[in-house]
């Protein structure tokens, strides 16, 4: 491959395959022969690409073309990794029938994907093989890539016992095991930390969902309410939001500390205008596919995100 002289990091498409296009040109990407390259820049997708939206077989085309190329790298989101476990039988002694059971809300966030390719049933095959060889994460001299969080210490394990930095048949079967350290990792780094709401509480999502989880931040200060370490686009409720974190509560917090490279995340639905979270971390996912920006961030040499290195374009509503 060559070497490429900066990188164009871009967040969750999620089948919005017009609006890609539009952020590559706008990044002074060209198709040639069907395949959009950069003469010196290379992207990399921070996972996502499939389900919800409305072209997202031309997506996947669009970034796999890419990869196959070497003018685009890509980490597995958790919609790349719902999609291989949903279509992985369980093992027998795991008493589910699928990896990811179709469950009516598993069916329903898939549902536009198997729509879109059921008259490419080979097509959505090969790319079920290729999802499964995506690395989990990206690091390169002056930068990182997950979809969702950066836990040093899964990651080192799983350099250990996966040394390809790829997903294989012995982990999926593991994954059936919610106790396995191949749950865990892949939960944490394509989902990000999940806490428990305090005593049991629940709470609907925007999407009418129960949650009785929410999305938990990785960064900053020390948090002292949960409303504080909450990170997703529904606020938990005041009365949650306001209590204290008792001490113990969320043994183990992972951190990404101020002096590790620049991260960069998707996976948390922001929304307004693009900027970094920290100066070393900054989320390119915001919503497009639910008609907010599709965002990518220009790295070169620096060590500390520049606001003004974000590009966008607006997905409108029709
Ligand atoms: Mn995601």
């Amino acid at each position: 491959m060559t070497s490429h002289s900066g990188f164009d990091i871009i967040g969750d498409v999620h089948g919005c395959a017009n609006s890609l296009t539009l952020l590559l040109e706008k990044l002074g990407y060209r198709a040639v022969n069907g395949v959009f390259q950069h003469p010196q820049r290379q992207a990399v997708f921070a996972g996502d690409v499939v389900d919800r939206g409305p072209r997202i077989r031309e997506a996947l085309q669009i970034v796999k073309r890419m990869c196959d190329a070497g003018s685009a790298q890509m980490v597995m989101g958790n919609h790349e990794f719902d999609a291989i476990a949903y279509h992985t039988r369980a093992p027998e002694d795991s008493g589910r029938t699928f990896l990811r059971e179709h469950t009516k809300r598993h069916n329903r966030l898939i549902a536009e994907t198997l729509e879109q390719f059921a008259d490419y049933p080979g097509e959505w095959q090969d790319y079920l093989a290729w999802f499964k060889q995506l690395p989990l994460f990206l690091e390169f001299p002056n930068f990182r890539v997950v979809h969702a969080c950066w836990d040093q210490a899964l990651i080192d394990e799983f350099k250990c016992r996966y040394p390809s930095n790829r997903i294989d048949q012995a982990f999926l079967d593991a994954v059936a095991d919610g106790d396995s350290f191949e749950w865990k990792c892949i939960n944490r780094l394509t989902r990000g930390r999940d806490l428990p709401l305090p005593q049991g509480a629940a709470m609907r999502s925007a999407e009418g969902f129960e949650r009785r989880s929410f999305r938990a931040r990785f960064w900053g200060r020390k948090p002292k309410t949960y409303g504080d370490l909450a990170f997703q686009p529904d606020p938990l409720p005041d009365d949650i939001a306001r209590q204290p974190i008792e001490p113990g509560e969320h043994l183990a917090i992972t951190r990404y500390g101020k002096q590790e490279v620049p991260l960069f995340i998707g996976h948390y639905w922001l929304s307004g205008r693009p900027t970094p979270i920290a100066d070393n971390l900054a989320c390119l996912d915001y919503s497009a596919v639910k008609y907010g920006r599709l965002v990518a961030y220009s790295i070169d040499e620096e060590r500390k995100l520049d606001p003004e290195k974000f590009t966008w374009i607006n997905v409108d509503a029709p």
